[in-house]
């Protein structure tokens, strides 16, 4: 494993990198490619130069993207969901939709509950104190008959999700559009009806987003919309198509998959709560219920894949009777987010805090509020290869980080590790493919790696209690440690675990005379999992990727007979090596492609075959089954009746620091101006600033030139960008008397940091509700630490709130003042 610091953006490419190149329309907003995914930038590049494929480029500043699109167009931060609602409009409107594929593969037809409403910004439901919604009105009708959801096939009747859709979404025409996001509205219909084209069978956009959708408290909300967009269009599940979340360190990807969240287990699995106080009633609360008769129902498997981590996790100690070791596991109470973790922290709840391969103090919100949290803490760990900020909290850098050492308790311990390039191990890209790599150089001096750090301190905690004093014990000394050399398990080790093993024969579940797997081999995939004890995989979605065969992580064979880029013999993607998720998704209702020149799978009467592992059943009539199988009832859901906080459908909100009075699309209800469902912690409501003393809009982003708060200890990076800037346009240097190359000062209602100026038409001032709105770009790179000038922490001056659902903070759209120093 490499770097290990919580993820701070979710998802991953239902598409991968090299289809990229199979797009006509390739949208970039959210993110900034050419710069944060230099190599991946490449296939873009690539389906320009070979389909005359057009890249369009969505962002409030004038990137090195936007310097090679084909159309670029600005927008306010934290104002996409009016930007893509607004697309929505105009597909209803201007019936730019693949009508086979919205009525067929999404919920499109289904009837809602009559209860479910939609007012001045909020849905029915809400609950003020709670900031919560109950979402009992939100759902299906169902047939009490068949026990199944009701549905409008001709998608006319006024509570179908269709028809909802249309009424949610009137109100974003393009000027309203363009009054709300600042674009100009020429620009913005440009791009309606370029996105429009693409509802054509054989025509079909792929989006690339990143940090620029999912910092925000509407992220999850941002990238909904635009899954939204692209089922309308029928474009996911299709070859250049798909919602395509380019993650960000090199593995972060592998963290997520592998739970170094805490927020779920390896595989996406829940984590246990209070609530479920049996294995039985946790399965049965993580087991849907089939919606619609004939499909596939794919979490109906959730128990095979739950009992055969338990057995990774507890060997031979976890049996039937035990509940295959289920009451070892912590039961998670509350949030388990960065938000959350450090909210504790600061209130004093966390007595030590082990920091590997994480630098908070610099990429946390509200420095000054982390700071503070560490103070309350009796000890820090911090397991890095460098020296970074956090691990000198506590000492005071000058005008830069201003403490007093003599004030602060915390005890440090700093254990030197290797780097990632110094490791072997898996790397999980972006696009789901995990790749074998062997390490680049041996680690200098006394560093150890990851896996040997931690192993020794498990084996020490587990002598400490060996004597079986200690309170809650049992999960320490029930856990499973095969390892050959108990102090280094080696990654080959650990990766044939997370892949599964039969510990007894596997059996045919439709034939037992036939062993799919024998007792000590590895098994081939999620398929062979099962429920009685007889599998361990310590990550169903990575199953299959150490199999009989070997390590198929390895692999490095680019042939691609397709055209398409599938190489399916390179590395493994997850899942069971499959390369574009939902492509059942890519054939109409009888099995043909939409686009026979985009041929991903195809049914041939008895069976589905082609150039990718077909997601669905390989004998499931294509007219029977439906192609989303991970839903109980088969199709897409363009109205989410569950799993998104703030409702069913996309609404656009003011981020919490807003230039704004009102949400200018519901100005009359101020509970309506931000997202009503993100959560606010007791005092961060004090540390918002308004617009009067904070009147520019600002957000925060990379540089190619540097990675994070890391590379500014190297001397090559340093050299490239060696000093801290913020960048603003040129009227707003104007107003305030600024020229290029004068030293500013930024300050929020959280804090102030000095750079450089940079004056540029690269940011353009927008005019946002009649009024001119100007934008202050903030690189995040520098620090007190490095060879790189000392400059100050970004995230002085960022809120302390994040999206509703996944919690990442909204460190891209908030408020400060800029003045000449
Ligand atoms: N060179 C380099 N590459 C990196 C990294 C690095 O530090 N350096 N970090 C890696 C990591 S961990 C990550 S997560 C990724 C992040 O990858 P990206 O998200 O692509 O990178 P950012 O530069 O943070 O933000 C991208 C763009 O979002 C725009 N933006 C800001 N707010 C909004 C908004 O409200 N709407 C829209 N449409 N755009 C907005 C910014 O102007 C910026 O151009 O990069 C990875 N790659
Ligand atoms: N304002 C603002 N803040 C942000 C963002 C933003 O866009 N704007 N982006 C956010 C995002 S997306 C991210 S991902 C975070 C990044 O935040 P962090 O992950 O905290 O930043 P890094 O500097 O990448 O820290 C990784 C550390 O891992 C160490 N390391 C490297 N390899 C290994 C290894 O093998 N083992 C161990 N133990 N350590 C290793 C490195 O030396 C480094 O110190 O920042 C977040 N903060
Ligand atoms: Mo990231």
């Amino acid at each position: 494993m490499a770097s290990l610091a919580p993820t701070f953006g979710r998802g991953a490419m239902t598409n991968h990198w090299v289809d990229i190149k199979n797009a006509d329309l390739v949208l970039i907003m959210g993110g900034n490619a050419a710069e944060a995914h230099p190599c991946g930038f490449k296939w873009v590049i690539e389906a320009k130069k070979t389909r005359s494929a057009k890249l369009v480029v969505v962002d409030p500043r004038f990137t090195r993207s936007a310097a090679v699109a084909d159309f670029y167009a600005p927008i306010r931060v934290g104002s996409d969901i009016a930007f893509l609602s607004g697309v929505i409009n105009y597909l209803l409107t201007n019936d730019k939709i693949n009508h086979e594929y919205v009525q067929a593969y999404t919920n499109a037809g289904y009837l809602i509950n009559t209860g479910y409403t939609f007012n001045e910004g909020m849905f029915s439901g809400y609950d003020e104190a709670k900031r919560s919604y109950d979402n009992t009105t939100w759902k299906y009708q169902m047939d009490e008959a068949t026990g199944f959801a009701k549905i409008d096939y001709s998608m006319q009747d006024p509570q179908c999700v269709l028809q909802l859709m249309k009424q949610h979404f009137a109100p974003y025409t393009p000027e309203v559009v363009s009054k709300v996001t600042g674009t100009p509205q020429k620009d913005y219909e440009k791009i309606l009806e370029m996105m429009g084209e693409c509802a054509k069978p054989n025509k079909v956009m792929t989006i690339l987003y990143a940090l620029g959708w999912t910092q925000h408290s509407v992220g999850s909300q941002n990238i909904r919309t635009m899954a939204l967009i692209q089922l309308l269009l029928g474009n996911i599940g299709m070859a250049g198509g798909g919602i395509n979340a380019l993650r960000g360190h090199a593995n972060v990807q592998g963290i997520t998959d592998m739970c170094l969240i805490g927020a779920s287990l390896p595989g996406y699995l829940a984590n246990p709560t209070d609530k479920e106080a049996t294995l039985a009633q946790f399965i049965e609360a993580k087991t849907p219920k089939l919606l619609q008769a004939g499909q596939m129902n794919y979490w109906s498997n959730y128990s095979k894949f739950f009992v055969s981590h338990l057995k990774s996790m507890y060997g031979p100690n976890a049996t039937a009777e035990n509940q295959f070791g289920y009451d070892w596991m912590p039961k998670i109470d509350g949030a388990q987010d960065v938000l959350a973790l450090f909210e504790r922290m600061h209130q004093g709840k966390l007595t030590g805090f082990f920091c590997q391969g994480f630098n908070p103090l610099a990429s946390v919100p509200h420095a000054a509020k982390l700071g503070q949290a560490l103070a309350k803490l009796k000890y820090l760990v911090v397991m890095d290869p460098l020296t970074t900020e956090t691990s000198e909290f506590w000492k005071a850098h000058g005008e830069y980080h201003d403490v007093k050492p003599e004030e602060v308790q915390t005890e440090v311990f700093r254990l030197p590790a290797n780097l990632f390039a110094e490791q072997e191990g898996s790397f999980t890209n972006s696009g789901r493919v995990i790749q074998w790599r062997w390490s680049g150089a041996d680690a200098p001096g006394e560093t150890k790696g990851d896996a040997e750090i931690m192993a020794a301190l498990f084996l020490k905690l587990r002598d400490m209690y060996a004597d079986g004093q200690g309170a809650n014990s049992e999960p320490l000394k029930k856990l499973h440690w095969p390892y050959r050399i108990p102090n280094k398990p080696s990654p080959e080790e650990l990766a044939k675990e997370v892949s599964g093993v039969a510990l007894a024969d596997v059996l045919d579940l439709k034939d037992p005379t036939k062993v799919l797997a024998k007792a000590g081999e590895q098994l081939a995939g999620f398929a062979q999992l099962r429920d009685d004890g007889s599998t361990s995989c310590g990550n169903w979605i990575y199953s299959g990727s150490w199999s009989q065969v070997g390590n198929l992580m390895a692999r490095r064979d680019n042939s691609d007979p397709s055209g398409l880029g599938q190489t399916l013999n390179w590395g493994f993607a997850w899942p069971a090596n499959r390369r574009i998720l939902y492509n059942r998704a890519s054939c109409d209702a009888n099995g043909k492609p939409w686009d026979a020149k985009r041929t991903v799978i195809k049914w041939v009467g008895d069976k589905w075959t082609g150039n990718d592992i077909p997601d669905i059943r390989p004998d499931a009539p294509p007219a029977e089954v439906s192609p989303f199988i991970m839903n109980p009832e088969g199709v897409a859901r363009l109205f989410a009746f569950a799993g998104m906080k703030e409702g069913p459908l996309p609404v656009h909100y003011e981020p919490f620091e807003s230039p704004l009075a009102e949400n200018p699309m519901f100005p009359s209800n101020a509970k309506a101006k931000n997202n009503p469902a993100a959560r606010v912690f007791p005092g961060d409501q004090e540390n918002f600033g308004t617009a009067d003393a904070y009147p520019f809009v600002a957000t925060t982003y990379r540089l190619v030139e540097h990675f994070h708060f890391w590379t500014k200890h190297s001397w090559l990076n340093a050299v490239t960008q060696p000093e801290q800037f913020v960048e603003i346009g040129e009227e707003l240097a104007k107003s305030k008397g600024i020229a290029h190359g004068d030293k500013v000062r930024v300050s929020s209602k959280r804090g102030k940091i000095e750079a450089v100026a940079v004056v540029t038409k690269r940011i353009p001032t927008l005019q946002v509700n009649g009024k001119p709105t100007h934008t202050v770009g903030i690189p995040i790179h520098w620090g007190f630490k490095g060879v790189t000038r000392p400059g100050y922490l970004t995230n002085v001056l960022t809120p302390y709130v994040g999206d509703a659902n996944v919690q990442t903070p909204e460190f891209k759209a908030f408020l400060v003042n800029i003045e000449k120093v």
